[in-house]
């Protein structure tokens, strides 16, 4: 059975729906499809920090009731070296600020708005295929409810994550990609205690870095760097908290313990691929970035990559002016890079790394001195941390 739609986008992770949000309030039909099902997309353990102006671009897209309700806005960050908590004062130094609220928190309110509205999502789709980018009429098969279907669309938008299919069907000749991996994963937890500081404590120590963050009032995320490949089996509670502890120590300050409700190791990598359209295909989010999270930064920049790609998109419908579509790569890698650079740093300056000598480590100490002393040092940080304008 062949059906037609404006759009085609694969993938209902925070880069498939808000484009899909985008172009349905501009009046543009997409159909959004997913492998997972809802359930699964909806109870996923990711991201939990959002940039000032993904909450605007979100108010925007009127998903934010519960979004303000529950979520937590926080006006600073705390580095800590070994021991030495300091504070970056967001507010002072950008007057800007960002918001605590897991990915699958604004996944569920996302999907529900887009529902409520009529949206086409299809979940637990299967062996999708991306053909004909290169002419007119795209089309993407896939099998749903065992019945073999094909969409054509006008555009497709690859929002299918790092192992998606949609990359793929790139000639690798017209692709170049940057990879960086990194000498350590992050096993993160999520414990059900009140969070024990009430904003983010980033710590650099000799055992390794940790991470305090939160997800509600009464849940807590944690993260400790492990060694690459490491089995979460060998990591008891016991032994993650005895870390957790040791790492994130401060004088006059105590680490609550609680239940721990999940766990997971997550790889530490980067990967850039460029360009980000071939066609018809335009490429956003995983699908075409990842970074290391210690800057927060992956959900945030899915969602600039669509908000730009929605931009172009509308433009074209309205004016046939295909030039926003022609800018869209450039204009994405320029923001990718710079947060891959933030990324990047963030992650040299809080981990311990088994593969640096001696100078490396006193780099990484004189970084984290200017970084608590110099107040243009603090800002750079701070104005990448709350997030860039969305130019
Ligand atoms: P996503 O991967 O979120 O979504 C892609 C969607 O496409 C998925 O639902 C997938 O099921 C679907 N899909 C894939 N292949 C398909 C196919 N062939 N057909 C149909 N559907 C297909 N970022 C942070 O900022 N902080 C963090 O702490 C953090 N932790 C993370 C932990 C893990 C384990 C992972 C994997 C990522 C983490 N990230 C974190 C990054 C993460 O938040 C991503 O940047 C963000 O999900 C990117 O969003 P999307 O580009 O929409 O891709
Ligand atoms: C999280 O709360 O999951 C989180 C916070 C900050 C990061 C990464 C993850 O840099």
């Amino acid at each position: 059975m062949t059906e037609r739609t404006q759009v085609g986008i694969v993938g209902a992770g925070p880069a498939g729906l808000v484009l899909s949000h985008l172009l349905a309030a501009a009046g543009i039909d997409s159909v959004v499809l997913e492998q997972r099902d809802r359930a699964f997309v909806e109870s996923r353990v990711r991201a939990g920090v959002l940039e000032q102006c993904t909450v605007e671009l979100l108010n925007g897209l009127g998903v934010t009731e519960r979004l303000h309700r529950e979520g937590l806005v926080h006006r600073g960050v705390n580095l800590q070296f070994n021991g030495d908590r300091h504070r970056i004062d967001f507010a002072e130094l950008t007057g800007r600020s960002i918001t605590v609220y897991g990915q699958q928190e604004v996944l569920k309110d996302l999907i529900a708005a887009r529902l409520a509205a009529g949206g086409d999502l299809r979940f637990a789709v299967h062996d999708v295929r991306v053909d004909g980018i290169e002419g007119p009429h795209p089309t993407l098969a896939f099998r749903e409810g065992g019945a073999q279907r094909t969409l054509t669309c006008d555009l497709v938008a690859g929002c299918d994550g790092f192992h998606g299919c949609c990359r793929p069907t790139v000639p690798e000749s017209a692709l170049r990609t940057f990879t960086r991996t990194y000498p350590f994963a992050w096993l993160g937890i999520l414990a059900e205690v009140a969070p024990s500081a009430g904003e983010l404590v980033y710590a650099f120590h000799p055992r390794g870095f940790a991470l305090h963050s939160a997800r509600s009032p009464t849940i807590s995320r944690l993260y400790l760097q492990v060694a690459p490949g490491e089995d979460i089996s060998a990591w008891p509670d016991g032994r993650i908290w005895d870390e957790l502890q040791q790492r994130l120590a401060c004088d006059g300050w105590v680490l609550d313990e609680g239940p721990v409700l999940e766990k997971g190791i997550t790889p530490m990598r980067s990967f850039v691929c460029e360009p980000m359209r071939h066609g018809r295909l335009f490429l956003a989010g995983d699908a075409a970035h990842i970074v290391p999270p210690t800057g927060a930064k992956g959900m945030n920049l899915a969602i600039a990559d669509v908000a730009f790609l929605a931009e172009a998109i509308i433009r074209w419908y309205a004016t046939g002016d295909a030039a926003g579509l022609d800018g869209y790569s450039d204009r994405c890698l320029a923001r990718v890079w710079r947060v891959q650079d933030f990324s990047t740093t963030m992650t040299t300056l809080l981990h311990v790394d088994p593969t640096g000598d001696g100078f490396t480590r006193r780099m990484q100490a004189a970084r984290q001195d200017q970084i608590r002393t110099s107040r243009a040092a603090a800002t750079a940080l701070a104005e990448n941390y709350v997030g860039l304008p969305l130019a």
